[in-house]
């Protein structure tokens, strides 16, 4: 049992690192990572956590509010709780410039916030979501228009 354990510990690990790898050599976004994927999926819920990002890519025109929304799912149920929503942006090649929102409840496991993008071009969304010791991170392009 605790061999299995130790076996899943390091798959954790290596999921984790091949997950988040892009952000190497930036110790902030590794510290997040490190720590919310260490938090290993204990027993019980096989169903994988599912994130889906909802904002069509090309929802956004430059200087014109909007909201990103994300659905989250585990085995077609919505998930109510989850420990972290963070939805962090960046335009195109300036990921050291990357910021962090925190996501809004929206009820039924829907969650989002509300966005202005200042200037057109193409924006990195990555929706990094904790729940139950899992996490998952999809990322979308958004392609913002001039305005
Ligand atoms: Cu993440």
């Amino acid at each position: 049992m605790k061999k299995i354990t130790i076996i899943f510990f390091i798959i954790a690990m290596i999921v984790s690192l091949t997950a988040c790898g892009q952000g190497e050599g930036q110790g902030a976004k590794a510290d997040h990572h490190a720590m919310s994927h260490n938090t290993k999926q204990t027993s019980g819920s096989a169903e994988p956590l599912r994130v889906d990002i909802l904002t069509s890519a090309n929802a956004f025109k430059a200087n014109q509010k909007g909201e990103i929304k994300i659905r989250v799912t585990k085995g077609n149920k919505p998930v109510s709780h989850p420990e972290e929503v963070i939805f962090e942006i960046y335009k195109a090649h300036q990921q050291d410039a990357s910021k962090k929102y925190k996501g809004m409840n929206k009820g039924n496991g829907l969650y989002g916030i509300n966005m202005t993008f200042s200037k057109p071009g193409n924006y990195h969304v990555i929706a990094h979501v904790t729940a139950n010791g899992t996490h998952t991170m999809p990322e979308k392009v958004f392609h913002v228009k001039p305005s």
